[in-house]
């Protein structure tokens, strides 16, 4: 069987490898031709753990290798990315586009499936007009579907076989090819529904974690007037049997929790109170952080700010919808000089690889992500540099004492000092 995946990216590169690990031919599609050319050396361009490796593998072996338009297949898998635009609306050019060219070489008997994140209703409404451009007929010449990826990065290789997956068809027929495909390495279950739930289904996920997360925060901030630690809170809260609080943060990032709700906004817009709010709530926490940095500096001119952790979430190179990013521009706008350290992007513009040098002179040290590699920090070192030693600490990372130890004068989002 050929395989064909448009889309190299997080999501598309891992599940193409996956398939070529099973034993299946495939043809990855990417109209980035670095993307393309390094894949065919056996190479990648993003990174993800155990990634690099099975990709070599797999192309050494004859059965992955990439183009930068889809040929002939018996399945062709498409995802590619659904960003939001400027007014909170799904923009589905790249998924409409990569239909338009599976158009063109679908023949009957083929399948295709969605794995993009899509609003409800994507498959019937705006993939089927396309692919039946072929002059084919969905659900009868060929089959057609959605099957989210669930996996979280960081740990994608380990999800995409241990995860649970749904299969959502746009028929039954189309439910059990999807069903089956998958098998070839997916060891969690396979749910099988429509196309229209499973799309649901997805965006529904991430939104109970963002609204989870809005929670959190809202509790974080009436913990600091409260003069609660919230930390402390959510930890014994967690410990009831059937509560799980998740953890308050300087904002959301990520192209999945900070986007999906949106989707669901879009269509029902008098319907989705909770889901409207928890995005404006998880989207407000930059502000929130610059104000509180902006207390603790107390209105110091031209303060300089360092800030550890550019990337979305820890451990990870990925910068997309980063919090973080926008905490900078607020901070910037206040007339603040702000450095930003990150290991796993250094290099990228602005962002500084020696955390010595983002953290010299500065008035005021945030905390952003808490990268493992921030446990080993040298902080007596660190506050020596300091033109005053101030630390905000936006995810219970730091150890007080410990900071304090150093010489850090400690703050902490979600506890009032
Ligand atoms: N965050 C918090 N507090 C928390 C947990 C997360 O502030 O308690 C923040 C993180 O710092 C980060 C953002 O939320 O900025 C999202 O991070 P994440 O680790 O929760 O999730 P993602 O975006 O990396 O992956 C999610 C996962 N979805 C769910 O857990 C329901 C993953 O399984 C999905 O496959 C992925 O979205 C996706 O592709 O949709």
């Amino acid at each position: 069987m050929k395989l064909s995946v448009t889309g190299l990216g997080y999501i598309g590169l891992p599940t193409a490898a996956m398939f070529a690990k099973a034993g299946l031919e495939v043809v990855g599609v990417d109209k980035n031709t670095r993307v393309v050319d390094a894949l065919n050396r056996g190479t990648i361009v993003i990174h993800e753990n155990g990634l690099a490796e099975l990709v070599k593998e797999a192309v050494e072996s004859g059965r992955l290798r990439a183009v930068t338009s889809p040929e002939e297949a018996d399945v062709f898998i498409i995802a590619v990315p659904t960003p939001i635009t400027e007014d909170k609306k799904a923009d589905m050019r790249f998924v409409a586009a990569a239909a338009e060219d599976i158009a063109k070489v679908l023949k009957k008997g083929d399948l295709v499936i969605l794995e993009s994140t899509s609003p409800a209703g994507t498959c019937d409404e705006l993939l089927k007009p396309i692919l039946e451009k072929s002059g084919l007929k969905a659900c009868e010449d060929f089959s057609l579907g959605h099957s989210p990826e669930r996996v979280i990065p960081g740990h994608i290789l380990e999800e995409l076989v241990n995860n649970d997956r749904v299969a959502g068809g746009c028929d039954e027929r189309s439910t059990r090819r999807i069903k089956e495909l998958y098998s070839v390495f997916v060891k969690g279950n396979i749910y099988e529904t429509n196309a229209r739930t499973a799309e649901m289904c997805k965006l529904a996920e991430n939104t109970f974690r963002d609204v989870n997360i809005a929670f959190a925060n809202e509790l974080a901030k009436i913990c600091e007037s409260q003069g609660i630690n919230v930390w402390e809170l959510i930890s014994i809260c967690n410990r009831h049997p059937r509560v799980n609080i998740h953890q308050p943060g300087p904002g959301v990032g990520g192209h999945c929790i900070a986007v999906d709700p949106w989707f669901i906004v879009e269509k029902e817009p008098d319907k989705a109170k909770i889901i409207d709010l928890a995005r404006h709530t998880n989207d407000g926490m930059p502000e929130y952080v610059a104000n509180k940095a902006d207390e603790i500096l107390k209105g110091k001119a031209s303060p300089r700010i360092a800030i550890l952790g550019a990337t979305y979430k820890p451990d990870v190179d990925d910068m997309r919808e980063s919090p973080i990013m926008t905490l900078a521009a607020r901070l910037r706008e206040r007339g603040c000089e702000v450095m930003i350290h990150d290991p796993f992007v250094k290099g990228r513009e602005g962002i500084e690889g020696d955390v010595e040098l983002c953290v010299k002179g500065s008035d005021l040290v945030i905390l952003g992500v808490n990268h493992s590699c921030y446990r080993e920090l040298d902080l007596e070192k660190l506050a020596g540099l300091c033109e005053a030693p101030r630390l905000l600490d936006t995810r219970n990372f730091i150890d007080r004492e410990k900071a304090e130890r150093a010489g850090f004068e400690y703050h902490l989002l979600g506890r009032r000092d």
